[in-house]
């Protein structure tokens, strides 16, 4: 949930990376970790984790300077992804505001990224949040290995899967070499900074 801090003049904001286990939302957290400078980020913070998998969350704060004389920091988490940790899913996903889902681009998750992300659908709903209305971007990942062996989905298929009726914007990247992370992140922060402000304007 959006934050104000009116004596502080501070609106924080949080944004969750969701999708199949494995699929990449750590990695981009790293890379945007280890490609910001010092000056805007804290600390990293992976809890529990054991070897890539995420048992509980990840966790980094970007503060993204001001609008009018309001500092913004948003607040990265991903879930894990694996789908036993449902429960947890649940509590990383209070109070958000936005959602990147980074999808698989591999042939054999096409069907774990569409339950992810009716997964996503439902646990959003449980908390009376509609997949519609929220700010929400796509992340199709991956893309290095259509050089490789391994079989991907086009863009076309990933398409049709995921985004037919959301009609969200989406991003072609491979988050291992930092390709389409920070365009990513950009979209999203731009669509939830958006959403928080016509909101506290609604308020006041
Ligand atoms: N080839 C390739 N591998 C990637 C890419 N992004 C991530 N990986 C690899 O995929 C594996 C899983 O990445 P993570 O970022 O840990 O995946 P996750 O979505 O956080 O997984 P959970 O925490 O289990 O939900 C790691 O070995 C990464 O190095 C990518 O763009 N291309
Ligand atoms: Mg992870």
């Amino acid at each position: 949930m959006s934050f104000i801090n009116f004596s502080s003049n501070e609106i924080q904001c949080k944004i969750v990376y969701y999708g199949p286990g494995l699929g990449g939302k750590t990695t981009n957290l790293l890379y945007i970790y280890e490609h910001t400078n010092p000056d805007i980020k804290g600390k990293m913070i992976s809890i529990d984790t054991k070897g890539d998998r995420t048992l509980f969350f990840d966790f980094l704060s970007l503060n993204l300077g001001k609008i009018r004389d309001f500092k913004i920091r948003i607040q990265l988490y991903t879930v894990p992804g694996q789908v036993t940790y449902d429960s947890t899913r649940k509590l990383v996903l209070k109070g958000v505001d936005g959602v990147v889902f980074v999808a698989d681009s591999m042939m054999i998750k096409r069907q774990e990224n569409i339950d992810s992300l009716q997964n996503l659908e439902a646990n959003l709903a449980e908390k009376g949040i509609n997949i519609f209305d929220i700010p929400l971007v796509l992340q199709y990942n991956k893309r290095d290995l259509e050089n490789g062996n391994i079989p991907i989905l086009t863009i076309e298929e990933l398409q049709r899967d995921l985004n037919h009726d959301l009609h969200v914007p989406y991003f072609p990247a491979s988050a291992i070499n930092g390709v389409g992370v920070f365009e990513t992140l950009r979209e999203i922060s731009k669509r939830v900074v958006k959403a928080v402000s016509l909101k506290i304007l609604a308020k006041r």
